[in-house]
C-alpha cells in the first residue's frame, strides 16, 4: 500500500479556497472524528456493555423509540462540538429544539446531525451510521444562534458527511471539491484515505426501498418498482433488491456500487419518513458530487428551502440515469 493520507493532512493540502480560516476549518473534522472514534467504540462494544443496548423507553421528537446508544452519541458530539470556537450551535434528529447553550457565540458555523441513524439496527448488529451537515451562521455573531441559521436550503452547505459503523469504520465527506471517503485504523486510531474521489456510477442494478410499504405507495413507485424486477429496463435483467433498513449503509454501498435508495410518500407519511435537514441534504450533496442526483421524487432535495428544523422530504437518491427515470414515471404516470 502506498503512502497512507491521514484525514488532517488531506484536509491540510485540500482546503476550500473560500475558506479564510484554515486552522478552524481543519478543526471542524477533529471534533468530528474524535467525536466519531469515541462513538465507535461505544458501537464497537454494544453487546458487551449493558449500558448502551436496548430502548430508554422514551420517544424522539420524531416518535421513535430512543436507543441509549442514540442518546449517548448524540450527548458525545455536542461535547466535541462544544470544545470547538468555530461553532455556535447543533441541531440533532434526537433533540427537539436547537442548541446554542454551552457553544461560541461568536463561532461560525452551525452543524445539523442524526448522531446515529438507523439505531433499531443496534441490538441485532447491522450497520449504522452518523449524517452531519455544517453551514454557515446568517444569523449576527455574539449572539447566541438562530434558528434560520439551520433553516438553510442544501445547496448552501460548507461541508456535509457520514460516518458509517460496518465491517470497518469510515468518513465520507464533500465540502463541494469532490468526495474522499476514509478508513479508520483502530490500531492506529487515525482516518486513513481509502476511497479517493469517489464517483457514482450512472446506473447500476440496485434498487434499495421498503417493498413492505408497496399497496400503499403511488402509482409512480408501485410502476418503478416492477421496471426494477423486469427484463425491460435498462441492464435487461431484473435488479437486485438491497434494502437493510440502515440509510448510511444502503447508501453508500449503492454510492460505491450504483443504485438508488428510495423513501417516498406513503400513505401513512405523506412527506416520508426521512427528514431534509440532517438525511436528505448532507447525503444529497455527496450524491450529486459524486456524479449522482437526489430528488423528492421530481425536484431537487437541496433547493427545497426548510420551514421546521424537524420536517422530512420524500428521498430518491443515487445514480443519476436511476433518480432521472423515477422522474421520467412521475411525468408519465398519473399521480
Ligand atoms: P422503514 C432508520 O430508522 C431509517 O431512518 C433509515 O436508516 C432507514 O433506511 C429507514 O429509516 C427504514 O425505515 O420504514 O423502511 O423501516
Amino acid at each position: 500500500m502506498g503512502k497512507q493520507v491521514t484525514l488532517s493532512a488531506f484536509l491540510n493540502d485540500n482546503t476550500p479556497n473560500h475558506i479564510e480560516d484554515k486552522g478552524g476549518y481543519l478543526k471542524l473534522f477533529l471534533s468530528i472524528s474524535e467525536a466519531t472514534k469515541w462513538v465507535n467504540a461505544e458501537v464497537n462494544r454494544a453487546g458487551l456493555t449493558d449500558y448502551v443496548l436496548g430502548a430508554v423507553g422514551k420517544e424522539n421528537v420524531q416518535g421513535e423509540d430512543q436507543q441509549k446508544l442514540d442518546l449517548l452519541a448524540n450527548d458525545i458530539f455536542i461535547h466535541a462540538f462544544q470544545s470547538y470556537p468555530e461553532f455556535c450551535g447543533v441541531g440533532s434528529e434526537e433533540m427537539d429544539d436547537f442548541v446554542s447553550k454551552g457553544f461560541n457565540e461568536n463561532g461560525d458555523y452551525v452543524v445539523l446531525m442524526d448522531p446515529l441513524d438507523g439505531s433499531s439496527n443496534i441490538d441485532v448488529n447491522v450497520s449504522i451510521g452518523t449524517i452531519f451537515s455544517i453551514y454557515k451562521r446568517v444569523s449576527p455573531k455574539g449572539s447566541p444562534c438562530k434558528l434560520e441559521d439551520f433553516l438553510q436550503p442544501g445547496n448552501q452547505q460548507v461541508v456535509s458527511g457520514y460516518v458509517l459503523y460496518g465491517t470497518s469504520t469510515m468518513l465520507v465527506y464533500t465540502d463541494g471539491q469532490g468526495v474522499n471517503g476514509f478508513t479508520l485504523d483502530p490500531q492506529t486510531g487515525d482516518f486513513y484515505l481509502s476511497h479517493p474521489d469517489i464517483k457514482a456510477p450512472d446506473a447500476g442494478k440496485i434498487y434499495s426501498i421498503n417493498e413492505g410499504n408497496m399497496h400503499s405507495l403511488s402509482p409512480i413507485y408501485q410502476t418503478y418498482i416492477q421496471y426494477c424486477q423486469s427484463k425491460e429496463n435498462d441492464m435487461g435483467k431484473p435488479y437486485s433488491a438491497r434494502y437493510i433498513g440502515s440509510l448510511v449503509a444502503d447508501f453508500h454501498r449503492n454510492l460505491l456500487k450504483g443504485g438508488i435508495y428510495i423513501y417516498p410518500e406513503t400513505a401513512s407519511a405523506p412527506q416520508g419518513k426521512l427528514r431534509l435537514l440532517y438525511e436528505g441534504n448532507p447525503l444529497a450533496w455527496i450524491a450529486e458530487q459524486a456524479g449522482g442526483l437526489a430528488t423528492n421524487g421530481s425536484d431537487r432535495i437541496m433547493d427545497i428551502v426548510p420551514t421546521e428544523l424537524h420536517q422530512r422530504a420524500p428521498l430518491v437518491i443515487g445514480s443519476k440515469n436511476m433518480v432521472e427515470k423515477v422522474k421520467q414515471l412521475r411525468e408519465n404516470v398519473p399521480v
